[in-house]
């Protein structure tokens, strides 16, 4: 749900880092506030929630395209917070949300990947929240991170399972994709830690986001004037 804040000449967008705990969520929202130039950003706020703090900061890119020739964009990134899950913080912080980057912790131990069946719950449970709030997540900017590539061993040699005649079958980067992703949403690897994949990440959602906001402003003309006495913006409905 976008918003636009006429008095500022800026529309706003909301970019959910969602993903298992201890993917590497925080680490890509404080990522992307260091690499951006302090002019165009606000604040790192951490918000304490039940669980633990949430993150969010907002920033509007100069090198963004303006919409419909005046409006800036500005992106408010934020993420699910807490080591445990708790359905009722994430989907507060779902309401409104315009593109997803979902962090998945990839890392392995002896070929397969350790946290397979967090990522595929974490996926579950978003797409749920989705539905719940009303959001048809089809039509959802996503990208998939594949975060902590930096912690991948060669693969090990597999025990071969006579009874099936085949070997037994890896929880492997393919087997997580097939899982999570079964409709090609974007792919990325990545290791947060050393800001590889972060800012790609971010710059394929919006990129998917630009033309849904271009649709949507453009074609509206002026529907959005400065209501009197307020301060200029207000959700969208
Ligand atoms: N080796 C490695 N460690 C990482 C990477 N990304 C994050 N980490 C580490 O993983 C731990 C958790 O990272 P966070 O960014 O706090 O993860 P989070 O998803 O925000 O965690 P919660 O908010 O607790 O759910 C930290 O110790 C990070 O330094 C990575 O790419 N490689
Ligand atoms: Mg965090």
């Amino acid at each position: 749900m976008s918003f636009i804040n006429t008095k500022a000449g800026e529309i706003g967008v909301k970019v959910v880092y969602f993903g298992p705990a201890l993917a590497g969520k925080s680490t890509n929202i404080r990522t992307i506030h260091r690499k951006t130039r302090p002019a165009l950003r606000g604040r790192l706020d951490a918000i304490a929630g039940d669980l633990g703090p949430m993150l969010s900061f907002d920033f509007a890119p100069d090198t963004l395209p303006r919409i419909d020739d005046r409006y800036r964009v500005r992106l408010h990134l934020v993420t699910v917070p807490g080591p445990v899950l708790s359905p009722v913080s994430r989907k507060l912080v779902l309401k409104g949300v315009d593109a997803v980057v979902f962090v998945a912790d990839t890392q392995e131990e002896g070929g397969e990947l350790v946290r397979f069946e967090d990522n595929v719950e974490s996926m579950q449970q978003l797409l749920t929240l989705l539905d719940d709030l009303g959001v048809d997540s089809a039509f959802m900017p996503m990208v998939l991170q594949y975060n902590k590539r930096d912690l991948v061993e060669a693969p090990t040699l597999r025990p071969f399972d006579s009874a099936h005649a085949s070997p037994i079958p890896l929880t492997t980067l393919a087997a997580l994709d097939e899982a999570i992703n079964p409709n090609g949403l974007p792919t990325i690897e990545a290791v947060a830690t050393a800001g590889i994949g972060v800012m790609d990440s971010l710059r394929i959602v919006v990129k998917d986001l630009l033309a849904p906001l271009r649709a949507e402003y453009e074609a509206s003309g002026d529907r959005y004037p400065i209501a009197a006495g307020s301060s200029g913006g207000w959700p969208r409905v």
